[in-house]
């Protein structure tokens, strides 16, 4: 027998950037287990990592190149894309067309895309979706620093004595580090945590402190810190004085701020506020990690700085357990920095506007067309594509008709562009059915090169499948382009370690320590020393001992002074009163967005899996009861949520866990999956002005009940079919599908079963069952098992979910099993799950409930009875909330 080969590779979500063991099965299923050697997570995998397998079916998979709907050979689709770029270029200038990538791709292939454009095709006009993600914190570490520096590794989050989170929802969003901090808390039981999040989440759930912080109330908090930090005699006057300018200015703002606007501003008491601040004081070894919360604001620089101002005027930067964290979010947010994939950077942390780094990389590239000034950053990119000055756009790895903002205007712009090109790994996307050119991309476990994490650390990422179909790599796409406009020699790469080499190269260029970004010792790597490279960290300069841990410690920031900047934040624009000028309702709320645990982003790989479906399967909106009761909305009724962009409909979640005056709705939810909840047709525009960086976490919206006549639930084994239901939502479970949906006019009972694909009345066995008005319920049997079983009601339907959906995978069946089918719960011996909270072990809450009412006290002990949590442990905070007795069940 053959030995299964096991491939080292990197996870392809978060920023965490865990590195993944990899097995080819025989029966060619593939394993996947955490890398106990990568130093990023020790072996340790979240429930999206662990559910890697499941997402590698060719199913939804994009296989051949597409010219308008028809497959075209690849070598017609890339001329065709050459000569519509160059034809666009020679008739309108280069500034007519553009590329718009991705945090996703690998550094080869962002290096390769800014290469052309910045290079040789003669614009900036590259921006990527870390514009929406990442872009303020670029902006305030440019300001501060001189330099998109971020100076923290992951084990300061664990030398910590004090962990505050600003804006993180880290146990969903990066759980292998909350794991890490939940580790480092037991060992070390003195640490706190603080979470600074208006809303109660999974993050706050096990902190010391949390401050549920008014909307953008960020600037005013940290201004205020820092004029206690001067009271309290903790500002490390040498390190000031050696290492940075601006102190007294910065320090005069931040003192006008006097306790009854910061109390008004943050929305938190004096007492609050106080004991934050001398937490915060008293404890030099403190980190301070923040993420959308803070960058997605039109004030998110400022609160970048307003962090970074606190840490530098405490010395506390550069040291064990010290400092300022930016955490990234996608998996190359920081690879996409390094190779200078956004509109307003160069490369290799180099700059568009310093006429002597310009001058460093067209002489490196031996660029014909360097790019003369800045390019367009995304929102105003797509505003460009909406008036018809982008003739040909060509997109990478990103869904931007559903993640920009005023997604509605996004989506009609792509509609109009004369020439769009996607890159896609799936068939179907809401943007890629406006492109004229499909190109099928490698996938993850495909594809080859490398990729960079929060921490600077740089892994690869590794194929372990061969490519499907005809797809080929994304760096392979844009140089086979490149050579077909005429640039053969500088875009002639063997392979993505040529790249690499390349980049490695230009980082060291004239360095000499004058940039932080410097991977010089890379820079002659061999194809097999590519081929077997570990995680590093950077700077990794070809000369030099350095530790690449931490920068700034004895300052060396990358100002032409080598000092930091601290930023004076003016109270004035900080004042609540500031906001969008956007139409105000009567029962106007501010709609917050963000992300739930199982689900990446638009869902087209996370959408795959069974299990990660489980946890959240409808999109929905968090509302407070006095919300909730001033709307007219019940639990589990459909809100109709309006902006002056647009309407979304969501199934409502009432709980205290949201403060009145917001709302939450999570952003995964497109047109492959539901029917009118795609969040960013409602968000506004609003950016943030030196970053670019959309303000996704607050628009404001008006709520009302939507009145729907039926309401109803559905296990297929087909796929539904959404189109034309008022609300829907769709994901697949173990044999199949769940669906959710209601109707806001009466739906007869066969356009219902046309819409769940269910056999002929007249095939397999049915069993209906119809009482009063709109209650209708229905089972379709053949010798398999279950085909479909639907309920609806004029009411939310009141139903065991995960009992319907344990049924579409049962073989054996008895006739008390199918009564049970209809009664849509399980008969009284047989327990119900209840929603599903371990997605890994399949535990319900019901399950875990039990066990708690048994006796079970801690979190370990519950796992002990039911497996829950002791997988990838991504439930385990809400295991301890259920343990707390906070735990509403808001679905059965
Ligand atoms: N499960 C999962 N994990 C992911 C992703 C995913 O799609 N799914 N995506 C990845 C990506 S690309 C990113 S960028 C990260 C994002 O990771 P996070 O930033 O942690 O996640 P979000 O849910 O976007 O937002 C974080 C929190 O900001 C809070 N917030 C809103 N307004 C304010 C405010 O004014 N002040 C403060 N202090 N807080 C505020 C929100 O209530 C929310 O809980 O997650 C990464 N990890
Ligand atoms: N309301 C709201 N909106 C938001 C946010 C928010 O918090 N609130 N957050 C914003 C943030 S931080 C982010 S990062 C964005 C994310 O938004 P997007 O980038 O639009 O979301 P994804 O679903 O990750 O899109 C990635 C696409 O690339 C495809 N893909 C995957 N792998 C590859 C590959 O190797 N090559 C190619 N060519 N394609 C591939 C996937 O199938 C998918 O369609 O959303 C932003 N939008
Ligand atoms: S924390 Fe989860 S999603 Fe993030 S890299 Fe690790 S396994 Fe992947
Ligand atoms: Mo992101």
């Amino acid at each position: 027998m053959q030995e299964a080969r096991v491939v080292k590779t990197t996870c392809p979500y978060c920023g965490v950037g865990c590195g993944v063991l990899a097995t080819q099965m025989e029966d060619g299923s593939v394993e996947v287990k955490g890398d106990p050697d990568h130093p990023s997570n020790f072996g340790k995998l979240c429930s999206k990592g662990a559910a890697l397998g499941e997402t590698l079916g060719l199913e939804t998979r994009l296989l051949f190149p597409q010219i308008r709907g028809k497959r075209a050979s690849w070598d017609d689709a890339l001329s065709l894309v050459a000569d519509r770029f160059s034809s666009a270029i020679r008739q309108y200038g280069p500034d007519s067309v553009a590329f718009y990538v991705s945090g996703q791709i690998l550094t080869e292939d962002y290096y390769v895309a800014n290469k052309l454009m910045k290079g040789f095709l003669g614009s900036a006009n590259i921006d990527t979706n870390s514009r929406l993600c990442m872009a303020s914190s670029v902006a305030g570490h440019k300001r501060a620093f001189g330099a998109d520096t971020v100076p923290c590794s992951y084990e300061d989050l664990e030398d910590a004595d004090l962990l505050v989170l600003v804006g993180s929802n880290l146990a969903w969003c990066h759980p292998v580090l909350q794991r890490r901090i939940e580790d480092a808390r037991k060992s070390r039981p003195h640490m706190k945590v603080v979470v600074i999040d208006p809303r109660e989440t999974a993050s706050s759930d096990g902190a010391d402190l949390h401050l549920a912080i008014a909307p953008d109330g960020d600037v005013a908090l940290f201004s205020g810190l820092l004029a206690y930090l001067s009271k309290a005699g903790v500002v490390n006057h040498e390190y000031v004085r050696d290492h940075t300018a601006g102190f007294v200015e910065a320090l005069n703002e931040a003192q006008r701020w006097e306790e009854a606007s910061l109390v008004e501003a943050t929305g938190l008491s004096a007492g609050q506020l106080h004991q934050f601040y001398d937490l915060f004081a008293r404890t030099s070894k403190t980190v301070t990690l923040y993420s959308q919360g803070v960058n997605q604001s039109v004030s998110g620089t400022d609160k970048v700085n307003a962090i970074l101002n606190c840490h530098l005027a405490t010395g506390r930067i550069g040291q064990n357990g010290m400092g300022p964290f930016s955490i990234t979010g996608q998996p190359n947010a920081m690879g996409g920095r390094e190779v200078g994939g956004l509109a307003n950077t160069l490369a290799a942390h180099m700059e568009l506007d310093n006429t002597e780094h310009r001058s460093l990389v067209k002489q490196f590239w031996k660029a014909p067309a360097l790019a003369p000034k800045q390019g367009m950053k995304a929102v105003e990119l797509f505003d460009a594509v909406a008036s018809g000055r982008i003739k040909a756009l060509w997109i990478m790895g990103t869904n931007p008709a559903d993640s920009l903002p005023n997604a509605g205007k996004v989506e009609a712009a792509l509609a109009s562009c004369p020439f769009v090109v996607v890159s896609e790994v799936v068939k179907q996307t809401d943007t890629s059915r406006h492109a004229h050119v499909l190109l099928p991309s490698a996938a993850w476990g495909e594809k080859s090169g490398t990729v960079t994490n929060s921490e600077r650390r740089i892994s690869r990422q590794r194929p372990f499948l061969p490519m499907p179909g005809e797809a080929k790599p994304d760096y392979w796409q844009f140089a086979q382009v490149a050579r077909r406009m005429g640039f053969r020699q500088a875009f002639d790469y063997g392979g993505p370690d040529a790249v690499f080499r390349e980049h490695a190269t230009l980082s060291s260029f004239a360095n000499a320590g004058a940039r932080d970004f410097d991977i010089g010792a890379y820079a002659d790597i061999t194809a097999e020393a590519y081929a077997e490279l570990s995680p590093f960290q950077w700077p990794a300069p070809s000369e030099g001992n350095v530790n690449p841990r931490h920068f700034f410690a004895e300052g060396g920031f990358y100002h032409a002074d080598k000092k930091a900047r601290f930023i004076p934040l003016k109270r004035k624009d900080h004042l609540p009163a500031r906001k969008s000028g956007q139409t105000k309702y009567a029962s106007t709320v501010r709609l917050n967005t963000g992300r739930i645990r199982d689900q990446w982003h638009t869902m087209s790989r996370t959408g795959l899996s069974a299990r990660l479906s489980a946890h959240s399967a409808e999109p929905f909106l968090e509302i407070s009861p006095q919300d909730a009761e001033d709307a007219g909305l019940q639990q589990a009724d459909i809100a109709q949520v309006t902006s002056p962009h647009g309407s979304v409909l969501l199934r409502v979640v009432v709980t205290s866990r949201q403060k009145t005056g917001a709302v939450f709705a999570p952003l995964h939810w497109t047109d492959q999956f539901a029917t009118n909840a795609r969040i960013d047709r409602l968000v506004t525009a609003d950016l943030d002005p030196f970053s670019g960086q959309p303000a996704y976490k607050h628009t404001d919206v008006s709520i009302s009940p939507f009145n729907a006549v039926v309401y109803g639930f559905a296990v297929t084994r087909n796929k539904p079919s959404l189109k034309g239901l008022d609300y829907a939502a769709a994901v697949r479970c173990d044999g199949g599908w769940r669906m959710d949906f209601a109707h806001g006019s009466y739906l007869d009972q066969s356009a219902l079963l046309k819409h769940l694909r269910a056999p002929q009345k007249n095939s397999g066995h049915w069993s209906e069952y119809r009482q009063s008005g709109d209650a209708y319920r229905a089972a379709c049997f053949d010798e398999d098992g279950l085909v479909v079983a639907c309920l609806t009601s004029a009411k939310p339907v009141s139903l065991s979910r995960s009992h319907l959906v344990s049924l579409l995978a049962k073989e054996e069946w008895s006739q008390q099993d199918r009564l049970s089918v209809l009664a849509g719960f399980p008969s009284a011996t047989q327990p119900s799950k209840g929603a599903i909270v371990c997605a890994c072990m399949n535990v319900g809450v019901n399950e875990i409930g039990k066990a708690i009412a048994e006796g079970a006290h801690c979190v370990d002990s519950v796992a002990e009875i039911t497996m829950a949590g002791t997988n990838c442990g991504s439930c385990r905070t809400e295991i301890e909330r259920m343990l707390h007795g906070q735990f509403q069940q808001a679905a059965q």
